[in-house]
């Protein structure tokens, strides 16, 4: 049974579609084209204001543990597509519906780790009331009536790592980073999940949108890490996978010097002080012809870009 029918990866599902889905995946047993088992596991990293679940997926292959990679979507409420990319990636490697030995290579390679919605209640919050929203939904300290705009936390900066240098302090922005590192249940459960010294990470994307940039560290200066050759080529070369597929152009860089300047982002997080070697946020489509409200019949075709940087990356991160 395709647990993808429950309902569509073609177009944006509610929050409450998504656990659904989830759920539908840990019922079903997946075997891979050469016929060995497909484990998905389901684990709930932490609950957040409103009482939602943050799910993480681990989709591996029975035997020995191996190298991990982490995918982390939906962290901003309104980039839809995020989600709906992670989404379609647990479905390929799970369900892998066109039964490409490629892609369960992927599997027999590295155990992965998902998180598809990083932020349920902004997420929610973007289905219910305000479609535009980006924090999360924790209540102002001041009082609770004030203006919606007062709520929230950007979980993008409240990582512990850099955190609160030049960003905001006025919980009324879409950027306040929060009244302390890791003050949010949401970055918490990531942190938590990136110290267990069990599982040794060796690649890390944050996926938003929009823009098309594939970008790797830091967020929180112009500098560049000691290895940023190797992160560039591997950007590079998933970006010219990428756009093999339907030519769509994306630009490459550290996030300071091709975007702009942020801190306590998950993605210094990763690199500076988890120590993972390969970090990447990648800003999905489009460019800014419809920004955040990118139409659904453009959620396959990027979902299937993305794939193909993806594996076209992993396959060279193993390599080395
Ligand atoms: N962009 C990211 C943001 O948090 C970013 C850009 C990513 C900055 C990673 C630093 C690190 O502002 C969007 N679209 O949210
Ligand atoms: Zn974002």
């Amino acid at each position: 049974k395709n647990p993808g029918q429950m309902f569509s990866l073609s177009r944006y599902n509610t929050f409450e579609e998504i656990s659904a889905f989830i759920h539908s995946l840990t019922r079903t047993s997946f075997t891979g084209p050469s016929g060995e088992d497909i484990l998905v596991d389901h684990i709930v990293i932490g609950q957040t204001y409103e009482e939602n679940p943050i799910h993480l997926i681990k989709i591996s292959k029975p035997g020995s543990q191996k190298k991990a990679i982490f995918l982390e979507s939906g962290i901003h409420a309104r980039e839809w597509i995020a989600p709906a990319v992670a989404l379609y990636i647990i479905h390929q490697l799970s369900y892998n519906p066109s039964r490409s030995t490629a892609v369960e290579q992927l599997v027999a390679d590295f155990d992965w780790y998902i998180v598809p919605v990083l932020n349920p209640d902004g997420y929610v919050y973007t289905h219910n009331k305000d479609r535009l929203w980006r924090k999360n939904r924790r209540q102002p300290s001041f009082g609770n009536n004030l203006t919606d705009i007062c709520h929230g936390v950007d979980l993008n900066r409240n990582f512990g790592y850099k955190w609160g240098e030049g960003t905001s302090t006025d919980q009324c922005t879409a950027t306040y980073s929060g009244p302390s590192p890791f003050s949010e249940p949401e970055t918490l459960a990531v942190k938590r999940v990136l110290e267990n010294k069990n599982i040794n990470f060796l690649l890390y994307i944050s996926f938003h949108s929009y823009g098309q940039y594939w970008m790797y560290p830091w967020g929180y200066t112009s500098t560049y890490t000691k290895d940023v050759k190797l992160l560039e080529f591997g950007a590079k070369i998933a970006v010219e996978a990428l756009r093999q597929k339907y030519n769509t152009d994306y630009t490459v860089g550290s996030v300071y010097n091709a975007l702009y300047a942020a801190e306590g982002v998950s993605l210094d997080y990763a690199k500076g002080q988890a120590g993972i070697k390969y970090c990447y946020t990648v800003e999905l489509r489009d460019k800014d012809q419809y920004g955040f409200l990118l139409p659904q019949n453009q959620i396959t075709p990027t979902c299937e870009e993305t794939m193909d940087g993806i594996m076209t990356l992993v396959d060279y991160i193993k390599a080395l």
